[in-house]
């Protein structure tokens, strides 16, 4: 008589941030993660990543301000969301009978308005961790700002590591010449956990009306376009930091996940995918179940940066 494997374990451990699961939502995508619920049971999740949060209420860019791309869509939102308070009390009383990680992810245009932005997080019960969107392609001030240059990420880094207990994850941008470099210095600062990569820069253009599509000329390119450029910089983001990674870039299935997962990230985000079905990233929690049964995988932590030695190339040169 045969009896049936014991189910994987997919629970992962980001330094204090534990997820069930190591699939999240990722910011921007489902509003504060109540949008999902009609869908499905969010608890079924890892965790998930608000829209970005800032001091005070933004209405963000006018129309257009979303392109589908061949393989993905640009968006040029302009970080439109409700502010911090309006956030803590009527959206996060919500979230707390669910029982996944919730992650607030913030934006400030000054290194002192990210302080203030994590202090009131760290006051506030059931956040999980905080995200420092330094990574915005779409605002004049702050964001993408911070994101292209090392000391300036190191201070946002090093201001919120002081404001909050919180486990502190930057979010990285892919603008940048070399993504090492900036991921060393948010390391250096203090930050517990890199997540990356943000959207890419990217323009499309309305040939018949001789304009860009997006009111705001360009915007960030998501979505499956962007995911081998994502997979190759996270893989390089592991090989320069210890730190634990979370891999986001234009994953729709279980073995897009495991892409990032192989290349040495501990969890990932799921974020456009969720534009056309919005129960995306419970399949790909399913499908990365299914992968491990499969190659019989007792714990995904298993699968963690581990592809077959000497497979991926020489290491990249140190930079400077
Ligand atoms: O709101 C946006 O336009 C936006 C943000 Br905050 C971001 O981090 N990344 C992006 O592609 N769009």
């Amino acid at each position: 008589m045969t009896s049936a494997a014991p189910s994987p374990s997919l629970a992962v451990a980001l330094g204090a941030l534990r997820l069930k699961n190591p699939v999240m939502t990722a910011s921007g995508t489902s509003g504060y993660g109540l949008d999902l619920l009609p869908y499905f049971d969010i608890s079924a999740l890892g965790g998930i990543v608000a829209k970005s949060l800032s001091l005070k209420p933004r209405e963000g860019n006018p129309p257009t301000r979303l392109a589908e791309t061949p393989a993905g869509m640009l968006n040029s939102i302009g970080l439109q969301n409700i502010g911090i308070q309006a956030f803590l009390d009527e959206k996060l009383p919500l979230l707390r009978p669910h029982d996944l990680a919730v992650i607030a992810n913030i934006f400030g245009e000054t290194v002192e308005e990210f302080g203030e932005l994590a202090r009131r997080l760290d006051q506030a019960e059931g956040i999980s961790a905080v995200e420092l969107n330094i990574s915005c392609p779409n605002t004049a001030r702050g964001g993408i700002e911070f994101g292209v240059d090392p000391d300036a990420t190191a201070r946002v880094t090093s201001t919120v590591r002081k404001a909050t207990r919180l486990p502190v994850i930057v979010k990285l941008s892919p603008n940048v010449t070399d993504i090492t470099i900036i991921a060393r210095a948010a390391a250096d600062a203090g930050a517990d956990i890199l997540s990356l990569v943000n959207t890419f820069m990217g323009m499309a253009v309305d040939i018949e009306r001789r304009r860009p599509v997006l009111s705001s000329g360009s915007g960030g390119l998501s979505g499956p376009a962007i995911r081998p450029m994502a997979v190759h910089l996270l893989h390089r983001v592991a090989r320069a930091v210890k730190l634990p990674l979370i891999g986001i870039g234009g994953i729709r299935s279980g073995g897009d996940a495991l892409e990032f997962i192989l290349a040495g990230a501990s969890a990932v985000q799921v974020g456009t995918a969720t534009f056309t079905e919005p129960a995306a990233p419970l399949r790909v929690a399913r499908e990365i179940e299914q992968y491990c049964v499969r190659h019989t995988v007792a714990d995904v932590n298993q699968l963690v940066g581990m592809m077959v030695p000497g497979s991926t190339g020489p290491a990249p040169p140190e930079p400077g």
